[in-house]
């Protein structure tokens, strides 16, 4: 084998991993994962997405809830150009998980200043875990063009 060759070989093992220990640390250390899928909901032919989604729990009551203490869940809805609830309430610590969907087209769901970044896909639902250890209010955006009035969708976090 050439010496470049061996050069080549050795470049490219570094090279793979650095990459993969920069992964590994991202998602352990860093705590940076994907949004999970939370599920599918089903229309029969002929039902409109919105009236089956508004019946489907949890979608049937949106806004926060705790679930045990210390954890809340926060139940949105999005779509042109507005996210139900657009304010949500939390206490600092509390640690939150986001389900989430879209009644019309893709949209994004992007607070600001931390790692809840999820896609809105009509018929599924997205779901982020997330603790706000700091108090505040944090800008709620949709991140994904979604029509005309896109850049006024908005909403917040608000931590106390
Ligand atoms: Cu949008």
């Amino acid at each position: 084998m050439e010496r470049y060759e061996k050069a080549f070989l050795a470049v490219c093992a570094a090279v793979l991993v650095i990459f993969l220990c920069a992964l590994g640390y991202g998602s352990v250390a860093m705590g940076v994962y994907l949004p999970s899928h939370g599920g599918t909901i089903y229309c029969n032919a002929g039902q409109k997405l919105r009236k089956v989604l508004l019946k489907t729990p949890p979608f049937d009551h949106k806004g926060v809830q705790e679930i045990a203490p210390g954890k809340y869940r926060a139940v949105v809805i999005a779509k042109t150009w507005t996210f139900t609830p657009d304010e949500i309430d939390l206490p600092a610590g509390a640690e939150v998980k986001f389900v989430a969907t879209s009644l019309d087209v893709i949209h994004g769901f992007f607070i600001v200043g931390t790692r809840v970044n999820m896609m809105l896909i009509p018929g599924q639902i997205s779901e982020f875990t997330y603790r706000f250890a700091k108090p505040g209010e944090y800008l709620l955006i949709c991140h994904e063009y979604c029509g005309r009035l896109h850049h006024t969708m908005s909403g917040k976090v608000v931590v106390k």
